[in-house]
């Protein structure tokens, strides 16, 4: 028998050793793949950088291009309401001669808005910048300026974050192997690796022009595109700029199953009000009307609806990113404009219990919503159900003062770990949201969320 080992040894060895390297080389090469299919944290946004843009709570979002002659939607009119041909060559009549840059950024930091986000590309694939890369661009429209620079001066000028939308896919690009979204038989074969270096460079012409704060990527949820694209794009922007902010829609995905594991930075919920969240930064896009791009006629959302919009957003502790849509000539539409102002009028009274506070505790309702900060309590009312507040109570941390945010104190008893009862006035101060302040013994940040639905 031991004269047999060493042969059985032998001959498993002579077995298992090809096994043994066969195992190794997918065990590494599974490694490195889901290696590769990781971003490495080094290189993630920092969360100082994060924290300051959660601090700016509102930002404008801007979708505009040839398109606004037509008043139809941006991209997703082509092939529909826009045959392909007659929408690729709407850049040669695009002249919007009223355009000023300064109004577009006057109108968001009258709106009380920290930053803004222009469509510098979107699905359509044109450029509103000059850019070398690609010459579907601005310079051959008749309008023939630099929409993308001449707004990021003006932002500038008004202290206002300069952020810029980019798409991943690209219907009009020849490399990018889709280009009508309702048909794929007109798919082509394309050429993703020469596509994803034209967007590296196309990139880098607006990273080192325009030196944007924030990245706003849309368009990845096709399937043409690949996490291992967005992990490399993301290394390559974080090598020209490592502090930039990037959304979480350069990741594979659509903006629904997106997770804080997608590539990006934070969640980008669209069209709602995203869930409160305490750990994953976030930032809901919501349309003033109901298209992206400008429409004659579409329907403004009210100044109630507005400001609810964005105290429940900031209250579920996120960002609200407000669609304008300019028209055809360059200007805002002056009914948007003066919804904005309106906007701007409630956050220069109310602007201390949204900016740089924390969501919750509770979760927001119909009938209240909350933010915080230090030992503050925001309690931001939006109708009367009674003489008297409700609210549960939260246990070891006393009310030492309620009053009205500019206004007058108000009586309540708590008694911990039951209810806190607040008088009402017979009229509340603010139509659309009137805001109660909670004095606290101790920092309203400890407190847990309070699951409060109504
Ligand atoms: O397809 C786009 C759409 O046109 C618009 O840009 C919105 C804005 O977030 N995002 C995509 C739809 O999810």
């Amino acid at each position: 028998m031991s004269f047999a080992l060493p042969k059985i040894r032998g001959y498993f060895l002579g077995v298992l050793r090809p096994l043994e390297v066969g195992f190794s080389i997918i065990f590494f090469s599974f490694i490195s793949f889901t290696q590769a299919q990781k971003l490495d944290p080094a290189i993630k946004t920092s969360q100082a950088v994060m924290d300051g843009f959660m601090n700016k709570r509102f930002g404008m979002f801007i979708h505009f291009g040839p398109i606004s002659l037509r008043g139809t939607e941006i991209s997703w009119s082509r092939n529909k309401d826009v045959a392909a041909e007659e929408y690729d060559n709407l850049y040669k009549e695009f002249n919007p001669v009223l355009f000023n840059a300064d109004a577009w950024a006057e109108t968001a930091k009258e709106a009380g808005m920290k930053y803004l986000t222009i469509t510098a590309k979107h699905h359509d694939g044109f450029c509103l910048w000059p850019s070398s890369v690609s010459g579907y661009n601005i310079m051959n429209s008749p309008f023939k300026r630099d929409i993308v620079g001449e707004l990021g001066q003006a932002c500038r000028r008004q202290g206002i974050a300069f952020c810029i939308y980019f798409t991943v896919l690209d219907w009009h690009d020849p490399d990018y192997p889709i280009h009508n979204p309702y048909d794929s038989t007109q798919n082509v074969q394309g050429d993703m690796k020469r596509f994803v270096a034209t967007m590296k460079n196309e990139l880098k012409e607006i990273i080192t022009r325009y030196k944007p704060y924030m990245l706003w990527f849309d368009g990845n949820w096709e399937k043409p595109w690949t996490t291992e694209y967005a992990i490399d794009v993301y290394q390559y922007i974080k090598s020209l700029d490592k502090d930039v902010i990037i959304n979480n829609r350069l990741g594979k995905g659509d903006q629904n199953s997106l997770s804080m594991e997608s590539v990006g930075d934070y969640l980008t919920p669209e069209q709602r009000i995203g869930t409160l969240n305490m750990k994953d930064p976030w930032e809901s896009c919501i349309t003033i009307c109901n298209q992206w791009a400008w429409k004659p006629n579409d329907s403004l959302k009210s100044l109630r609806e507005c400001i609810q919009t964005l105290v429940k957003t900031a209250a579920g502790n996120g960002n609200l990113l407000f669609n304008v849509g300019p028209m055809m000539d360059g200007r805002m539409e002056a009914r948007q404009v003066a919804r904005l102002k309106e906007m701007g009028n409630w956050l220069s009274n109310y602007g201390n219990s949204i900016y740089g506070t924390k969501g919750g505790p509770y979760t927001p309702n119909q009938i209240y919503a909350s933010t915080r900060k230090g030992n503050l309590i925001y309690l931001h009312v939006f109708q009367k159900t009674g003489a008297v507040l409700e609210l549960p109570s939260f246990a070891g941390i006393k009310i030492t003062k309620a009053y009205f945010m500019n206004g007058k104190e108000l009586s309540f008893t708590q008694d911990s770990g039951k209810d806190i009862r607040i008088n009402l006035p017979v009229v509340l101060p603010d139509m659309v949201s009137s805001v109660i302040v909670l004095e606290l013994d101790k920092s309203a940040e400890l407190i847990p969320v309070m699951n409060n639905q109504n």
